[in-house]
């Protein structure tokens, strides 16, 4: 009983400190009479969710200490709750740790309290900068699956998520149940979800309140789970009851995976604690005639403006004197011992885990060369990038026992990665029918059809320091775009703090892409996440767009071996020529483009008159066969080819090392001359990176312009005016300024492409294929 009574002051000093923090800029230990003056004037946060929280990780410390064989790593859906995380890691002393500011007494106390929500001070949503904290928490729903990603073969690991029941109502949440059904009870840890139910979430009732415990228990039942009831509103002792509980649900992991170990049973249940409390519990509860704890008006900032309003004034200090804290600090403000002895040893503290402030490992390799593919001429020798890729990706699986693994919506096949197989499986731990091939409980590709889920899940295993690809359609890796957006904000948060290790980088691998489209059609051509991309800080995002398979092997080598970015490579799955051998390759993708000179036309000692510019591989094809036509029809056009091979915010070329000084610019583009993009995506993404540049005046840019649907290759490039013949045809147009021949002949020779363009689209209609 000592124990539940150490818990219960726990709770009430954590939740002075929340409320406090939100509240108070100074005389923090109420050892004045509390006037108006020491309220903030711009109170913030939300207040609803925290009693919550500060319930569980009382309830958590108290079972590291308990058990010295648990490893706990605490993952927070409603990361709007920091007063929350940030009064618990200055109790346990983690966050004194990595600033002497906040270590524990009247000093470390005042600054946490007063720097919460203050300009400079604390963010009001949990962040990398809290110790333990490896979620965000801004953007609702990801919680769970990150939690999922972070036990894949961490096998000591118990992640604790609590997931709020507003959370739970979102797509990406509702999912992520499901991924009890890939994690192996003997190679990986175990996720115990908390469902919090605490009834509200903005403004309204969740969906979960409104059902009745029958039918959670079924809900959950049916997903896997057994569901572990303890709710405020029937209990005795709530905290006897989630004490109980967690003993419960450790207990039962520790059955699951030892009864799985020796008999592989099938469907290994886990326990999950549905957490029904009352929102803004100890708050406030009633105000002018409403209710506001266990409502929604608790959710924020409970009281909106003490510091003018006396009647909310009086509410507030009635609150926070509730506490009685002079019963839990000593005069330093040094909580009392039974308090500070819910705490298992430094070590071992939530904020102390070692899963979160693991260095990202560095994968070992297989040597690219080993996977260069030779070719006599450029132009030639069509191979599907996917399949070569594949077999890149087979290598690193074999080389690496654990450490990496591949997510993909269900399209490793479609998209040609076949050669993966050989070596692994997808993971999956319920039964599947004989004849489903490429499923193992041990696996290392995770198939799911939700990219968002995946996104997650591989976010959580790379901040636990391990290495990941994601590879999916590029129009719907869209889906996942406001998710990767939030996560080069954790990333750029995450970088600054010292007391955390680079993490491995964000691989994300857009095939089928919109070019060959052709028996998906329209609604499968959306390259929009490339312009999204390039508004992110080059210091994390690079685009890649290798445009053969030594390109592309040289660009997963890369970024298999960067830390703390976001890659995101666009590689088509079919067959296309090869350009450059392998050591061109790594020499281009230093600087982020090639110039191909052996492409270019024989008229030497002359100017260029035009600089034709690839961005992406079917672009680089098209290029390639204008300048066929080029150097047939107009043999005295000089005009010079440049491929590049990645963008970022920092403009064209590589990130580290973009094409913006004026040298490099007119070593690469020239002066004067008129330059032809033909970009993989929109015209605009181009734009915005030359907007304003001496070469935005004399450049034209060809991309996708929402035309074509299910039609041939070339008739797709035709309809987006991208193609062969209106690159030859815009590029004899601008060569006609400074070169006279063409000038004399510009007519002719535009009248004979259009010829060649309009027989290219008869044959098409009538034989239903590219000449
Ligand atoms: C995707 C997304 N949509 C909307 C919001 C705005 N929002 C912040 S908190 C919240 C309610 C969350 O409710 P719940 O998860 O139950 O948390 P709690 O009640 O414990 O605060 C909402 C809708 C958000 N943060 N993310």
């Amino acid at each position: 009983m000592e124990v539940i009574e150490t818990f219960k002051r726990y709770h009430r000093l954590v939740n002075f400190l929340s409320a406090a923090q939100i509240y108070l800029k100074e005389n923090f230990e109420l050892k004045e009479e509390l006037t108006q003056d020491h309220i903030k004037t711009r109170v913030l946060g939300h207040w609803g969710t925290v009693p919550g929280i500060n319930f569980v990780y009382g309830g958590l410390s108290y079972m590291l200490k308990k058990y010295e064989y648990l490893n706990i790593l605490l993952v927070v859906g409603p990361g709007h709750g920091a007063p929350a995380i940030l009064s618990n890691i200055y109790l346990e002393g983690t966050l004194g740790d990595i600033n002497p500011k906040y270590r524990i007494g009247s000093e470390g106390m005042g600054n946490l309290i007063h720097d919460f929500s203050w300009p400079s001070g604390f963010d009001s949503h949990t962040s990398p900068k809290l110790p333990g904290s490896i979620h965000e928490g801004g953007e609702l729903g990801y919680s769970l699956a990150t939690a999922y990603g972070t036990v894949l073969e961490n096998p000591e690991l118990v992640t604790v998520c609590i997931v709020g029941d507003g959370e739970a109502e979102t797509a990406t949440l509702s999912a992520s149940w499901q991924l009890n059904k890939f994690i192996n009870p003997v190679k990986d840890g175990v996720v115990l979800p908390i469902l919090h139910l605490n009834g509200y979430k903005i403004s309204a009732p969740t969906i979960f309140s409104t059902l009745n415990d029958a039918e959670i228990s079924n809900y959950f039942r049916g997903l896997g789970y057994n569901p572990i009831f303890v709710d405020q509103y029937t209990s005795d002792d709530i905290y006897i009851d989630f004490l109980q509980a967690l003993i419960k649900s450790f207990e039962q992991i520790q059955v699951r995976k030892r009864n799985w170990a020796s008999y592989n049973a099938v469907n290994p249940s886990i326990p999950i604690i549905i957490l029904k409390t009352k929102k803004g519990w100890s708050g406030v509860k009633e105000f002018r005639g409403k209710k506001v704890e266990d409502n929604n008006i608790s959710h924020g900032v409970p009281l909106k403006n003490p510091s003018k309003d006396l009647e909310e004034f009086f509410a507030l200090r009635s609150w926070l004197r509730s506490y009685k804290i002079e019963e839990l600090i000593d005069e330093k403000g040094i909580p009392h011992d039974d308090i500070l002895s819910i705490f298992p040893e430094p070590s071992r503290r939530i904020g102390a885990t070692k899963y979160a402030y693991k260095e990202g490992i560095k994968v070992n390799l297989p040597s690219v060369y080993d996977h260069e593919l030779k070719f006599i001429l450029p132009g030639h020798r069509s191979q599907s990038r996917m399949f070569e890729l594949g077999q890149y990706l087979r290598d690193v699986f074999s080389l690496n026992s654990e450490g990496f693994m591949v997510f993909s919506p269900d399209e490793s096949e479609s998209n040609m990665l076949e050669p993966i197989f050989q070596v692994t499986g997808r993971r999956y731990i319920w039964p599947v029918r004989k004849h489903d091939e490429n499923f193992s409980s041990d696996g290392r590709i995770i198939e799911l059809l939700s990219e968002n889920v995946l996104f997650s899940m591989m976010a959580g295993y790379l901040i636990t320091g391990r290495q990941g690809v994601l590879i999916s359609y590029e129009a719907f890796l869209n889906v996942i775009s406001s998710q990767i957006d939030q996560f080069i904000k954790f990333i750029k948060q995450r970088k600054k703090e010292k007391f955390l290790k680079p993490m491995p980088s964000v691989n994300l691998v857009a095939t089928s892409t919109l070019w060959r489209q052709e028996h998906n059609g329209f609604s499968h051509q959306n390259p929009t996440l490339i312009n999204s991309l390039l508004t992110k800080y080059a210091d994390f995002v690079t685009l890649f767009f290798p445009p053969d398979v030594n390109s592309l092997i040289v660009a997963m080598s890369q970024c298999l071996s960067s830390f703390d970015r976001v890659n995101y490579i666009t590689a088509c799955k079919r067959e296309l020529p090869q350009w450059v051998s392998l050591s061109q390759a790594i020499k281009e993708f230093k600087r982020g483009y090639g110039h191909w000179q052996n492409l270019e036309s024989m008229t030497a000692e002359r100017m260029y008159d035009v600089v034709l510019v690839s961005i992406g591989d079917y672009q680089t094809n098209e290029n390639y066969q204008a300048s066929i036509i080029l150097r047939k029809l107009a043999p005295s056009l000089r005009f010079k080819f440049i491929n590049i091979n990645q963008i970022s915010q920092n403009g064209l070329g590589s990130p580290f090392n973009p094409i913006d000084k004026s040298k490099e610019v007119h070593n690469v583009f020239e002066r004067d001359v008129d330059v032809i993009f033909n970009f993989h995506g929109y015209p605009t993404a181009i734009q915005q990176l030359i907007y304003g540049t001496e070469l935005a005046a004399r450049s034209q840019i060809f991309g996708y312009v929402e035309q074509g649907s299910t039609t041939t290759p070339l008739n797709m490039q035709m309809l987006n005016k991208t193609s062969r013949y209106h690159i030859a045809i815009a590029s004899i147009i601008s060569a006609s300024k400074f070169n006279k021949e063409i000038n004399k002949y510009k007519h002719v020779l535009i009248d004979k492409i259009y010829d060649m363009m309009s027989e290219q689209s008869c044959n098409i209609l009538k034989h239903g294929q590219d000449m």
